[in-house]
């Protein structure tokens, strides 16, 4: 019955004492994400980002496509799983450094308000639009997806942030 497709972004900005520097931490975050219930149908490169916020480490960022038949809630919940496993520990508040962070960016039911324990799931992600780190990789694997609340594509997006407009006269 109605798997979804996800669209979730991956970063991280801390080495793991295991798997090595934030890269390899994506590398195998993403072997994470193609198993069990979830099927990794596409993944994009591992870019190298400027922090954006009051941490000065830089970041690895990539976005995974993910097919399940988990719902949002339950999807998040794994998510926050392998963060666990990664040795994610929910300390020193949000934006803080993190070994790896996992967001939920975009699913195929469009938009989507939940409620979690951990707090309040929220697709699409609210912040997506204006980062060129989720973007740009994006663009690389899900280019032609819509954003449902503004009906503008990956790639639209993108060249919107990165190609601005001159302003009015
Ligand atoms: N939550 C609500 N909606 C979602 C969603 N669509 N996906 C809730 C995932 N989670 C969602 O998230 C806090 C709570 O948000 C979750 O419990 C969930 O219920 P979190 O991951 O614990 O906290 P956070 O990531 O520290 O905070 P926040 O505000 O989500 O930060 P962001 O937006 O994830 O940004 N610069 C670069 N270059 N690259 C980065 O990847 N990332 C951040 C963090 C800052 N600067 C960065 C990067
Ligand atoms: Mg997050």
């Amino acid at each position: 019955m109605g798997a979804h497709r996800y669209l979730v972004a991956l970063g991280s900005n801390v080495r793991h004492p295991r798997h090595g520097s934030p890269r390899r931490v994506l590398a195998a975050a993403l072997e994470a994400l193609d198993h069990g219930k979830l099927h990794l149908l596409a993944a994009s490169r591992v870019i190298e980002t400027a922090p954006l916020g009051p941490s000065r480490r830089r970041y690895a960022n990539a976005v995974a496509l993910v097919r399940s038949k988990r719902d949002p809630d339950e999807l998040l919940h794994k998510l926050h799983k392998i963060e666990h496993r990664f040795g994610r520990r929910r300390r020193g508040g949000a934006w803080g450094a993190r070994v790896l962070d996992l967001d939920i960016v975009l699913w195929s039911g469009g938009a989507y308000a939940g409620a979690q324990a951990s707090g309040s799931l929220v697709i699409p992600h609210p912040a997506f639009r204006e980062r060129r780190f989720v973007l740009d990789p994006a663009a690389t694997v899900a280019g032609r997806w819509r954003d449902p609340l503004t009906g503008l594509s990956i790639h639209h997006l993108r060249a919107r942030l990165t190609k601005p407009r001159a302003a009015p006269r």
